[in-house]
C-alpha cells in the first residue's frame, strides 16, 4: 500500500521537477528540541489541572522526551529551564539523557518566578537584585558546560504595567549590561538566543518587546548573540515569516520556539491553528538556504528548532508528538516548493504564478513521503498510533498525580 502510494507520489514530484532524494535527506536531518516543561503540569492563571503520569522530576521529564524521540526520530535533545529543572548533580542528568540517546539542549534561565523579581530582574532598580539576576545567568552558563549544551536561551518577563512606573531608557541600558556580562562568560562554541514578546506578564511595556529590540541587543553584543522567534509572541496579524527572512539576511536568526496561537501567547500544539504560517516560515528558511551569501546559508542551516508549548487540558506526550509531526509535515511540504518556478515567476513579475508556485507545494499530500522517510529512519510509520499502542501511558500512570509543574 505504502509502496504504491509512494510510487505515484514520486512520479508526481518528478513531473513537478522536485529532487526527492534531496528532500528525503533533508527530512532525515530535521531535529526539533522538545522542552522539559512541556511534559509537566501547566495551565492558565485560572487553574493548573493535575494529570496522571506526569513526570515528578527532571529525570522523568527526560524519560518522556526520550519516548517522543524513539517514536518520531525527530527529537534528540531536550531543553531545560532552571530552576524548574534544578538538580544536585547535572553530570547525572546528562548521563541519564545520554543513556537514552538524548542530549540536553538549550539551557533556559528563569528570571520570573522569584519574589525578588516582582519589579524586574536584570532591570530592577535595586542593584543587588540586578546582580542576583546576572549571577543566575552566569550559573546557567556553568550548568550548560556540565550538561554539554552550547545554547543559552533567554527570555525576560521584565516590564511595567503603567506609564511612568519605570524609566524605560535606564532599563534598556541595564538589560544590555546584563547581557554583556553573560556574553563574556560564553565559551567559544556557545551562543545566546534572545527571545522577545510584546506583552505578558507586564501589560504596559515589556523591556524586550519585539524582534527589533532583540536584534538591537544581539547586534551590539556580537556574533554569538542571535534572536529567537517564538511564534506565539507577536501581535495578531504580524507577518512572522517576514521577520524570519529579515533576521536570516542579517545572520541574526538563531532559533525558534514553535507553538500555535489564536489570541495571544496561547502555547497550543504546533500547526493546529495556522499551519500555513509554519509552512511559509520554512519557505523563507529554505529560500535563505540557497542564498548566494554563504553566511546567510550557514545561518539558515544552524537554526535551533524548538517547541515551546504548555498543556493545560492535553495529554502531554501525545500533544508533543502531534507538534513535532506537524512541524515535520510543514517542513516536508516546504521542501516540495519548486524554487526555480518561484524565481522565474518573480522575474516576470507574475504575481499569480509566484503565489501559485508556493501554495501548490502546501497543497501536496506528503503522507506517502513521510511514510517512506520514517520507514528508512526505522521509526513507526504512524508514531501517534505507535505511542497509543506502546503501553507507555499505562506504565507512567504509576507515577500518579501531582507531578512537576511550573
Ligand atoms: C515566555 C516563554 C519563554 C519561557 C517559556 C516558558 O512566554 O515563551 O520562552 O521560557 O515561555
Ligand atoms: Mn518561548
Ligand atoms: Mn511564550
Amino acid at each position: 500500500m505504502h509502496d504504491k502510494a509512494y510510487a505515484l507520489f514520486e512520479q508526481q514530484q518528478q513531473d513537478r521537477g522536485i529532487d526527492l532524494e534531496q528532500v528525503k535527506q533533508k527530512l532525515k536531518a530535521l531535529k526539533i528540541e522538545t522542552p522539559s516543561w512541556g511534559y509537566g503540569d501547566s495551565g492558565t492563571r485560572f487553574k493548573v489541572f493535575q494529570q496522571v503520569g506526569v513526570p515528578r522530576n527532571p529525570f522523568e521529564k527526560i524519560d518522556d522526551a526520550a519516548q517522543v524521540h524513539r517514536l518520531t526520530g525527530l527529537c534528540p535533545a531536550v531543553a531545560i529551564h532552571i530552576p524548574w529543572d534544578k538538580v544536585d548533580d547535572y553530570e547525572k542528568l546528562k548521563a541519564h539523557a545520554q543513556a537514552q540517546g538524548l542530549s540536553i539542549g538549550a539551557v533556559n534561565p528563569n528570571l520570573f518566578q522569584d519574589d525578588d523579581y516582582m519589579f524586574g530582574s536584570v532591570t530592577n532598580s535595586i542593584p543587588q537584585i540586578r546582580q542576583k539576576a546576572i549571577n543566575h545567568l552566569l550559573e546557567c552558563v556553568e550548568i550548560a558546560k556540565v550538561v554539554g549544551s552550547n545554547t543559552i536561551s533567554l527570555w525576560f518577563a521584565d516590564g511595567s504595567n503603567y506609564p511612568g512606573q519605570v524609566n524605560i531608557r535606564t532599563r534598556k541600558r541595564w538589560i544590555l549590561e546584563a547581557l554583556a556580562e553573560l556574553y563574556q562568560a560564553l565559551t567559544p562554541d556557545m551562543r545566546m538566543l534572545i527571545e522577545y514578546k510584546f506583552f505578558e506578564p507586564a501589560f504596559y511595556h515589556t523591556d524586550l518587546a519585539d524582534w527589533g529590540m532583540a536584534y538591537d541587543m544581539a547586534l551590539k553584543l556580537g556574533e554569538k548573540a542571535q534572536v529567537l522567534v517564538d511564534t506565539g509572541h507577536h501581535a495578531p496579524g504580524t507577518n512572522v515569516e517576514h521577520i524570519v527572512a529579515y533576521l536570516l539576511d542579517e545572520k541574526k536568526l538563531g532559533g525558534f520556539h514553535f507553538n500555535s496561537r489564536k489570541y495571544a501567547d496561547d502555547d497550543l500544539i504546533v500547526g493546529t491553528i495556522n499551519p500555513y504560517e509554519l509552512f511559509l516560515i520554512f519557505y523563507q528558511i529554505l529560500d535563505a538556504g540557497q542564498d548566494a551569501d554563504p553566511a546567510v546559508r550557514k545561518t539558515a542551516e544552524n537554526i535551533a528548532y524548538m517547541i515551546d508549548q504548555s498543556h493545560n487540558i492535553e495529554p502531554k506526550i501525545p500533544a508533543m508528538i502531534r507538534s513535532v509531526l506537524n512541524v515535520q509535515t510543514q517542513y516536508a511540504k516546504a521542501l516540495l516548493i519548486n524554487f526555480d518556478e518561484v524565481r522565474q515567476a518573480q522575474e516576470r513579475q507574475d504575481v499569480l504564478a509566484a503565489e501559485h508556485a508556493v501554495r501548490q507545494a502546501f497543497e501536496q499530500d506528503v503522507t506517502p513521503l513521510l511514510a517512506a522517510v520514517r520507514e528508512e529512519m526505522g521509526v513507526p510509520v504512524d508514531p501517534m498510533q505507535a505511542y497509543l499502542d506502546s503501553g507507555y501511558a499505562e506504565k507512567i500512570a504509576s507515577r500518579g498525580k501531582g507531578g512537576a509543574s511550573w
